[in-house]
């Protein structure tokens, strides 16, 4: 799925970014640590769905069921996460929630990603869960690294780190079917360090 509208997203994101300095053109002796949480107790805090299903592009395509919603059934923090519903009957696919970020540095940029995902412990066979930081629009499962896997009760923090270069950085975090089940997932919290080395 192409996001309608993601541009519009970026001036505002940079100004939250710029606002707990980052603005490293201006600090250039010292490193520079940047923390970014959403919990989507507003909202969707810019962050959007997507999903891949590769049958979907057979020659008679399949069509599988999923879903990713703001709901307040279940949270790890505050009283909203987001609802991720995937029916591993339909066929193998990956769900996620990703966000492009216009970060501004002079040098690399090492991410560190945390989130929370929620688990009923009752599926049968464990899913991949699944996270990607990298300067694509993560359009297929294939681009995500697999950070850990589903199955423990309750809420369980997943971690994923890259270094990226300035610019233009997708972050996106979710899980993909591995058995015929469906399964929901709340996922919520979502958390990023974002640090610089010193620049001479
Ligand atoms: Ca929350
Ligand atoms: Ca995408």
């Amino acid at each position: 799925m192409r996001r309608q509208g993601a541009t519009c997203l970026v001036p505002r994101l940079v100004a939250g970014l710029l606002g707990m300095a980052m603005v490293l053109s201006a600090m250039p002796a010292a490193a520079d640590t940047t923390p970014y949480a959403e919990s989507f107790e507003e909202g969707w805090g810019g962050w959007d769905r997507d999903h891949d299903a590769p049958c979907e592009e057979d020659p008679t395509p399949c069509v599988v069921d999923w879903a990713i919603d703001r709901n307040n059934a279940a949270a790890f923090h505050g009283v909203w996460s987001l609802r991720a519903y995937l029916d591993g009957r339909d066929g193998a696919a990956a769900i996620w929630a990703e966000q492009q970020f216009d970060l501004l540095a002079m040098g690399p940029i090492h991410i560190t990603l945390q989130f929370h995902l929620r688990d009923d412990g009752e599926g049968a066979t464990a899913w991949p869960v699944v996270a990607y930081i990298g300067a694509q629009d993560p359009e297929s499962g294939d681009a995500f690294s697999v950070v850990g896997q589903d199955g423990a009760a309750g809420w369980t923090a997943y971690v994923h780190d890259a270094t990226v270069a300035p610019g233009i950085v997708w972050v996106a975090f979710g899980f993909r079917s591995a058995s015929a089940e469906e399964r929901i997932h709340d996922m919520d919290l979502v958390e990023m360090t974002l640090e610089t080395s010193s620049i001479v």
